[in-house]
This record gives C-alpha cells, structure tokens and sequence, in this order.
C-alpha cells in the first residue's frame, strides 16, 4: 500500500497508488489482511461521524466478510445524536474500553490523529484516516489517508466509496448517511461541495423519511433551556461579535447548541459561546463572515489553554479549567473576551448586553 502523499490543490490528499485505482477499491485492498476493523471518531461524536462510521463498517462487512467494531469516544448527549443512535439501533463500544488484538486495523473518519480531539490509545493500528475538517492533522505513516477539506461531510465521502462498489444500501445506512451529511450542510452560508449534493440525491430515495424527522425533532432536555437562559442572561455585544457565557452546563454539547441559536441574530455575525462542563470551559463559535476562518480563529484564541479546531464556518473547542471557582471562570473569560477581539480587530472593548439587567429583572414574574 502506497504512503500517502501531498494535500492537492482541491484539499485533497493523494496517495502514490495509480489513478485508474479508484479511492473505495484501495481502501478495502488495504484491509483484506485485516482480522477485524474498528471505526475510531472525535470526542462526542457527531452524526457525520456516527454515519461515516456505520457506512464504513457496512461496507467493509459487504465487500470483505470481515468483523466490525464501532466505538464512542466519550458520551453523545445531544438530543438528535442520541436519537440517531437509538432509532438506528447503532452499536457502540467506548473507545477507551477497547484493546487490540494482531492484525486488527483501525480506521478513523471524521477527524484526523493528534489534533488533541481524541482520547484513543496512540499504539492503535491505525490504517486510514477519512476526513473533511481543516484542523491539520499528523498523518504520517498512515497507509490510506483520504482528506478532502472542500467537502462538507465525511459521509459524503463514505457514501461515493458505497456507490464506487455499488453495493445495495439497507436503509438504515443509508438514512444514517443522509442525516449525517444533512447536519454539516444545513447551516448558512453552506459549506457544502457538489459530491455533498450528489451524495444527498442518491442516499434520498433510500433513506427513511419518518425516521429522519424523528431525529430531527428529537425531544429536549430541561438543561437544554436552562443553557439557553444562561446565555441570554449573560449575552454581550460588542460590534459584531457576540459573547455569550453559560456557567454551568450539565452536557458539554450544549454550547454548541446555544451558538447555533444564538447566530440567528440579525445584528451579529461572529458568535463565541463558553460553557463550564465539569473542568472544562467548552468552547463553540459560528460565523456567518465572509472569508471567515473559525477554525483558525478559535485556534488563536485558545492557544496553550487547550484544544480547538473545526471549519470556516463552525469550530469547537475546551480550556482546562485550573478552578472552578467564580473568580478563576471571569479570568478565562477574560482572557477569552481580549484575544476575540483582538484576533477579529474589534476596537470596543465594553460590550453591551443584549437583554439590559432592568429588563431582565421586571420580566421576572413571582
Ligand atoms: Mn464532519
């Protein structure tokens, strides 16, 4: 099997294996030695990755006849990600319990090794890596690398390996498939690519349409809420940007969540959310800028405090936090506030609150 090679001019890295080769026939070459495949992804995975995952193990058990595993790095607490996993009835074993046995390979989607986004053990066999996310990765010495940074979902990719080998697909795959891509193309501005699209129109037909809306409007937890009073009681604005800080979360993901809500302000198109989990501070920010580089811009923030990465559009990230305690969490969110606003060049450095205290309070009904 070929090292891989370069990342090309469209994001996309190549191996060194001839071109006629397509990308599906060389991933399952590298496996046919293979005992038995384990589908590795990021922290709390997400339905791009939890799709990536079932496609793959799908396509490797059609084609191969080889045992599967798919694991989860961390609990999935987000309402619709749970829901996918429960209506599709997807196995998953933690990632942490695993071992590895001779001649096991692993294969990991949706994210890339050593971005500081997993908690696998390092002397894995890891034998390809299937990703779309800009956070560069260390890929060195990985037998099959397929990135390509321009897609807007890994299980756009999973789904042109499945169509290359043209297996049936059973429509709990397939609906898998579609959600997955759904979520990581419905924000705007899109980040989508037309094998995005393709993947949609081919997995449409196959997917199951009442299912897909019962993980769409999967029900909501009461922390779910009290997140998002947090956040409004404790929204800044400042210019563009907003801030918003939720001081105890019950469920790391609810960050991410908040931002999604909160970027629907008309007034703003920068929004970063902080959420303390446990020791944690989570981190989600979201732009609608043009030419914006969130992934980047969470990277600069955080710094040496802790780990961040994502896309143009979305990025995520923690900060370990030393303390929990008030003083500690307003230092980081000082810390926060000063390098946002100096890495978007935002000259004000007293926000003003988007819902005023006076109003907060005579709103409040006893
Ligand atoms: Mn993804």
């Amino acid at each position: 099997m070929a090292r891989s090679g370069a990342v090309s001019e469209d994001g996309s890295c190549t191996s060194g294996a001839p071109s006629s080769s397509r990308r599906s026939d060389r991933f399952l070459r590298g496996l046919e030695t293979a005992s038995r495949i384990t589908f590795v992804s990021h922290v709390h995975p997400d339905p791009d990755s939890l799709g990536s995952m079932l496609g793959l193990s799908f396509l490797v058990e059609y084609c191969l006849a080889k045992p599967t595993r798919i694991t989860r790095d961390g609990p999935i607490s987000r309402a619709e990600n749970r829901a996918m996993v429960d209506l599709l009835n997807i196995e998953l074993l933690p990632v942490d319990k695993i071992s590895w046995h001779e001649g096991e390979a692993v294969v990991m989607v949706d994210s890339q090794p050593n971005t500081g986004r997993h908690n696998l053990d390092a002397t894995c066999p890891l034998y390809a890596v299937i990703d779309h996310h800009d956070t560069p990765g260390n890929v060195e010495g990985v037998p099959f690398v397929d990135i390509r940074r321009k897609v807007g979902s890994t299980c756009a990719l999973v789904t042109r390996y499945l169509i290359e080998q043209e297996i049936p697909l059973p429509k709990r795959v397939a609906t898998a498939l579609m959600y997955g891509i759904e979520t990581e193309v419905s924000g705007y501005p899109r980040e989508a690519a037309p094998l995005d699209d393709a993947a949609m129109q081919f997995l449409y037909p196959l997917a199951d349409k009442d299912l897909l809306a019962q993980i769409r409007n999967a029900r909501l937890p009461e922390s779910y809420y009290e997140s998002i009073l947090q956040a409004l009681q404790n929204a800044f604005v400042y210019n563009r940007l907003m801030l918003c800080w939720i001081n105890e979360m019950d469920q790391a993901e609810h960050a991410a969540e908040v931002c999604d809500f909160m970027m629907r302000f008309e007034q703003v198109d920068w929004v970063l959310v902080g959420g303390v989990c446990k020791n944690r501070m989570i981190l989600s920010v979201r732009t609608t800028a043009p030419g914006a580089k969130a992934g980047e811009v969470l990277r600069q923030v955080v710094g040496s405090m802790g780990r961040a990465g994502g896309h143009d559009r979305r990025a995520g990230g923690f900060i370990t936090l030393t303390s929990t305690a008030p003083s500690a969490i307003d230092d980081v969110q000082a810390e926060i506030r000063r390098r946002i606003l100096k890495a978007l060049d935002i000259d004000e450095p007293r926000g003003r609150r988007l819902v005023p205290l006076r109003e907060m309070l005579q709103n409040l009904q006893t």
